[in-house]
């Protein structure tokens, strides 16, 4: 009997699409998807072809967290397991230096609600939803939440999410800043996919120094930050990217850096 795979992977145009497929539960996650998920975006940020990966989920939902039916009998602690299975996905995704999408087709709950805060651009569905789900289980926010959203939306708005596990929907969403755009519901498949392929237009060296750049500044201060930048710079500037914008530039045309240099 062979089972369906817990990550569908396809690839169109430069943007690889890793589909979470455990459809008839919301695409809870087991330690297979987790897993699975971490290997199939380490091996995209180093496929050559691949210059967006978009996460998405397989039916109505996006991810509704821990699969709670695979917690008992677990042999590892919580926080064993989280530093085996949660932990290095959202490390993943923040350190892959190319543009992670994260298109949210239903509802994120618990650690699926990290997972949709955690991408670079996260776009919405009009029947999304989020809901830090964690208290009414009487656990912690994990895998990223309590990171994400209080410099998202502050700390007492992100504490009140939490607390009351409230769902938070498409327009409060981009009014909190939670998600870029929302798109139909008939149309959001093809709308990330057209997103996702203008994003791969960009130069993708450029913008990978661009997340790392970011990234840092999160935590750093104007000083660290402007010294990383300097440093950062020189390597944009170095690299055969730059030169095609500016040649591209003078020449008034269209920059193409989908081009090998
Ligand atoms: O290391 C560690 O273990 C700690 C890590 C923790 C990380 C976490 O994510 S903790 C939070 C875990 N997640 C939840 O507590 C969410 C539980 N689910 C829900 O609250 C609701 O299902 C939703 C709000 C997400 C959606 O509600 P609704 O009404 O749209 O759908 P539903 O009817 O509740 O669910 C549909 C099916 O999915 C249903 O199965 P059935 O009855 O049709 O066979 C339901 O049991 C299943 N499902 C939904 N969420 C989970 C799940 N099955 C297993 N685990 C789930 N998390």
């Amino acid at each position: 009997m062979t089972s369906e795979p817990v990550i569908l992977s396809r690839t169109q145009a430069g943007v690889r699409t890793l589909t979470l497929n455990r459809p008839d539960k919301l695409n809870a996650a087991n330690d297979a998807l987790l897993l699975t998920l971490t290997g199939e975006l380490e091996a995209a940020g180093r496929d050559p072809e691949v210059r967006v990966v978009v996460i998405t989920g397989a039916g109505r939902g996006f991810c509704a967290g821990q699969d709670l039916g695979d917690v008992s009998g677990r042999d590892m602690t919580f926080t064993e397991h989280l530093n085996h299975t949660y932990n290095p996905l959202i490390r993943t995704i923040r350190g892959l230096d190319k543009p992670v999408i994260t298109a949210v087709n239903g509802v994120a709950a618990g650690a699926g609600a990290s997972l949709a805060l955690s991408g670079d651009i996260r776009l919405w569905a009009g029947s999304a939803s989020l809901i830090e789900v964690f208290s009414n289980i009487a656990l912690v926010p994990d895998s990223g939440s309590t990171w994400f959203l209080p410099r998202l939306v502050g700390y007492h708005r992100a504490f009140e999410l939490m607390a009351l596990a409230e769902k938070v929907g498409p327009q409060d969403a981009l009014r909190l800043g939670l998600c870029e755009h929302v798109y139909p519901d008939e149309s959001f498949r093809e709308e990330v996919q057209q997103y996702a392929e203008r994003l791969a237009a960009r130069p993708l060296h450029a913008l990978g120094l661009t997340k790392r750049a970011l990234n840092a500044a999160l935590n750093s201060t104007l000083d660290q930050a402007l010294d990383l930048e300097a440093e950062l710079q020189q390597l944009a500037g170095d690299h055969w990217e730059h030169e095609e914008g500016v040649t591209a530039f003078g020449a008034r045309r269209a920059p193409d850096f989908r081009r090998e240099g």
